[in-house]
């Protein structure tokens, strides 16, 4: 039985998988922990949590020694908006918190997921059919930390043999903990207006084509890539993964399948947009279908049906 603890466990992604985690390896073989304390009770109440800065290398060790911990899901990060707000503090965080980790990975012996981002590529890589081995200059500061993030992970697999893995995960879409500061949110709040108010003022252009993903793949993808026979990998850090690919007038034709009447408005925020045209339209994921079976379950359509359905059934039962 695996031993697991996550960083940045109240984030979007990890409320999530730490779930998925705890039904699949027992809740208290999963240990969350996260900077804050005051959000996502169910979490909270459901099994062992630590508040914990990531970069506290002391304290950190300490939780992995009184569980028993083998594998670390590193998921404390800024996002690429907030990120571009506050350049230092971005690189002091995810770069600082990757190098606490895989250190601590190093002397406990642990595997370490750390999610990667369409955000580690730039406007000189290939933008359609993205390859997964292409040129990355981005010019974000998220961007910079995700490449030289991916890099300090193959780094530490090559030079002291840690089990790192990692996917670039494309605009993540779900309804359950709200995004923290990305420039593919307008995806998700999006379907917030449509279900509150038939409206949604946009702050990309309508034409801005984006690689995005249901959660429900992304935790998927995680769980799949760290069960994954390690003799297959070939490139570890990190996978293109994509499931849709789609621009904010496309999305809006898909809400009104369910939602006629739907109105999109633009008010475009100029630096989020400048950061999705440095972005690929759409990754080619081969290399994970064939190392590890990645295989996407929702397209847009399927996507969109279940976001309204469950945000509207919410709406209902909150009066
Ligand atoms: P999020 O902002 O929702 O969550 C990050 C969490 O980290 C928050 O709960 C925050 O409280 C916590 N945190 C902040 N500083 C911390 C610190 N010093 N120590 C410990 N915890 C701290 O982010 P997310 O969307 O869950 O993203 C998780 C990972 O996935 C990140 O590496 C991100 O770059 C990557 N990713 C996310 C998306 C997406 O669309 N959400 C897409 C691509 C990649
Ligand atoms: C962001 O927009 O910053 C994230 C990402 C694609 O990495 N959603």
């Amino acid at each position: 039985m695996k031993h697991i603890l996550l960083t940045g466990g109240l984030g979007q992604l990890g409320s999530e998988i730490s779930s998925e985690l705890r039904k699949r390896y027992g809740t208290d073989n999963v240990v969350v922990t996260d900077i804050r304390d005051d959000v996502n009770e169910d979490i909270l109440g459901s099994g062992p949590f630590y508040k914990l800065d990531c970069r506290n290398g002391k304290r950190a060790a300490e939780i992995i020694g009184k569980h028993t911990i083998d594998t670390i899901y590193h998921l404390a990060a800024m996002l690429s908006a907030t990120s571009e707000a506050d350049p230092l503090q971005a690189w002091d965080l995810n770069m600082g918190g990757l190098l606490t980790v895989l250190e601590l990975a190093r002397e406990h012996g642990c595997a370490v997921f750390t999610p990667s981002s369409i955000g580690a590529f730039g406007p000189t890589t290939i933008k359609d059919w993205t390859p997964q081995d292409t040129l990355q200059r981005p010019t974000s500061m998220y961007g910079v930390t995700k490449v030289a993030g991916e890099l300090l992970c193959d780094y530490y697999n090559h030079r002291y043999g840690v089990d790192t893995r990692g996917v670039r995960y494309p605009g993540l879409i779900s309804n359950v903990t709200p995004p923290g500061g990305g420039t593919t949110d307008y995806a998700v709040d999006i379907y917030y207006a449509a279900v509150d108010r038939k409206e949604y003022t946009c702050f990309l252009k309508g034409d801005t084509r984006l690689d995005m993903m249901y959660m429900p793949d992304a935790v998927k993808a995680a769980i799949d890539l760290m069960e994954a026979d390690p003799d297959r990998l070939r490139h570890r850090n990190a996978f293109n993964v994509t499931a849709m690919s789609f621009c904010p007038e496309d999305l809006a034709a898909y809400i009104r399948r369910y939602i006629p009447g739907f109105e999109i408005l633009y008010s475009i925020d100029p630096v989020r947009q400048a950061i999705a045209n440095s972005w690929p339209n759409n990754l080619e994921d081969y290399a994970a279908r064939v190392e590890w079976g990645w295989e996407p379950e929702y397209d847009p359509d399927s996507m969109t049906r279940d976001m309204l359905t469950v945000l509207t059934n919410r709406k209902k039962e909150d009066g």
